[in-house]
């Protein structure tokens, strides 16, 4: 049987639980996981601001966990379907928060959309660590 490739997106920015539950469950689904993590360029056009963890921290923690195969740097959000060709991926996930934003890459894979985890954030993280200092 051919192996199965799955992509997916994100910021990855204090990485919490999450993350991993999308990653563990995108992995899940074929025998090799690759991830396009934001560049921080792309952040700060995007949130307008940098994320807390610089492109380079976040590509080597991602790329770190045992689920992930590969990581690249996405630079762009109008570049999936490049994406997606050079991987040569077969799915294509993203959590609920993206419902239908990437259904213009399904005549090239299947593109599955995961709940997102609740209650848990980078904004909150963040927010909450703010408020233990105060
Ligand atoms: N996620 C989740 N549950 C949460 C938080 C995030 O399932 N509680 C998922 C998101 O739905 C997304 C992935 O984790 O699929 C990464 O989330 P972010 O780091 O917030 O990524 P984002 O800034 O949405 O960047 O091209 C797409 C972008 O790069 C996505």
């Amino acid at each position: 049987m051919p192996s199965r490739t799955v992509i997916t997106f994100g910021t990855f920015d204090v990485l919490h639980v999450g993350h991993i539950r999308i990653l563990k469950r995108a992995a899940a689904l074929g025998d090799r996981l690759v991830v396009g993590v934001s560049a921080d360029a792309l952040n700060v056009a995007k949130k307008g601001r940098p994320p807390v963890f610089s492109e380079s921290e976040r590509l080597e923690i991602v790329g770190s966990l045992r689920f992930v195969d590969a990581v690249f740097l996405e630079e762009s959000l109008e570049l999936k379907r490049d994406y997606v060709l050079e991987h040569r991926a077969d799915v294509l996930v993203m959590g609920d928060d993206w419902s239908g934003r990437f259904d213009f890459v399904s005549d090239l894979c299947e593109v599955v959309y995961f709940p997102r985890t609740p209650s848990v954030s980078t904004t909150e993280v963040i927010e909450h660590i703010t408020t233990l200092g105060s």
